[in-house]
């Protein structure tokens, strides 16, 4: 879906716009499906290891997760983009209705940064292993933080996507609107990778309530955060990032790739096997930057 012009301008005043049902179910659905069987697969292992004593094999998704978790924290292991590499999410990273939706920020010559994450988030009730400021409860920051400053001029968007309801109570986002402009605001290293506490912003954030179809995009300069999730379900998203082709992406020790290209349609990488030969790359044979920036 093409942003009316309405949203450009709210994205550009803000920093964050939710693009409402930006994508339909089809979009996401072979991902949830690849993800199922990821747990599903999981499960068993952790069953013929002891590890767990409950398959719950009747759980839907939006429980299952949680209720493993609480046996065993192991059951998210592997699962995030970079390590599972699954062949729906590949093809999901060049989706054509979160594409276009992308095009009318960035230009029709889009790359996809490596920088990208599934969240199973699941309720706090389970999470007692989870430090405050960790994966599921992340700190106030700005994206910029998690790449380098060579990248601090590139025009990378935040796609943040529920696979689910996500609520206030399941521990939404919230953002601190309209200081984008700002640019870059010191980031710590204690409490996770987060901005220092007294150059917050004195602004009222927002929470972003928002369900399964819908596309929220952020600035590279956007304050968010998320807080834990109070619910019995587990809030499931993906966090990815693109930007105009050429520019650096702010993590060189993994591998970006060309997603659209209206002038150069051949650079386009449709290859699964090589994006999963570029990972294993990039784990077995360490070069390049993946730090964060703070002080
Ligand atoms: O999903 C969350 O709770 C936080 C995501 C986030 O910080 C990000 O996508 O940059």
């Amino acid at each position: 879906m093409k942003l009316t012009d309405a949203q450009i301008q709210e994205f550009n005043t803000n920093g964050v716009l939710i693009a409402k049902n930006a994508m339909v179910s089809g979009d996401t659905q072979p991902v949830i499906d690849e993800l199922s069987e990821f747990i599903d697969r999981r499960a068993h292992e952790l069953y013929a290891e002891e590890k767990i004593s409950d398959l719950h094999q009747d759980a839907p998704f939006e429980r299952r997760y949680g209720l493993l978790y609480d046996q065993s924290t192991e059951i998210g292991k592997g699962l995030d983009i970079m390590h599972m590499r699954g062949k729906a999410m590949f093809e999901f990273l060049s989706n054509d209705n979160l594409l276009d939706t992308v095009e009318s920020l960035v230009g029709s010559e889009i790359t996809c940064n490596p920088i990208q994450h599934v969240r199973p988030k699941p309720p706090a009730k389970f999470d007692g292993g989870q430090p405050v400021g960790g994966f599921h409860a992340v700190p106030w920051h700005q994206d910029a933080a998690v790449m380098m400053p060579e990248a601090e001029n590139s025009n990378v968007i935040t796609c943040w996507l529920p696979l689910g309801e996500c609520t206030i109570e399941m521990g939404c986002m919230q953002v601190i609107p309209g200081v984008h402009r700002h640019e870059y605001i010191r980031h710590q290293k204690e409490g996770g990778t987060t901005i220092v506490p007294d150059l917050m912003p004195d602004v009222k954030p927002e929470y972003l309530e928002c369900s399964r179809g819908d596309l929220v995009m952020m600035s590279r300069f956007t304050p968010h955060h998320s807080t834990a999730n109070l619910s019995d379900k587990c809030r499931w998203s993906i966090d990815l990032r693109y930007q105009p082709t050429g520019q650096h992406t702010g993590r060189t020790a993994h591998p970006d790739f060309v997603v659209r290209s209206r002038s150069n349609p051949e650079d386009v990488r449709t290859d699964y096997e090589e994006w999963c030969r570029l990972w294993i790359d990039a784990f077995e044979n360490p070069r390049g930057v993946s730090m964060h920036r703070t002080d």
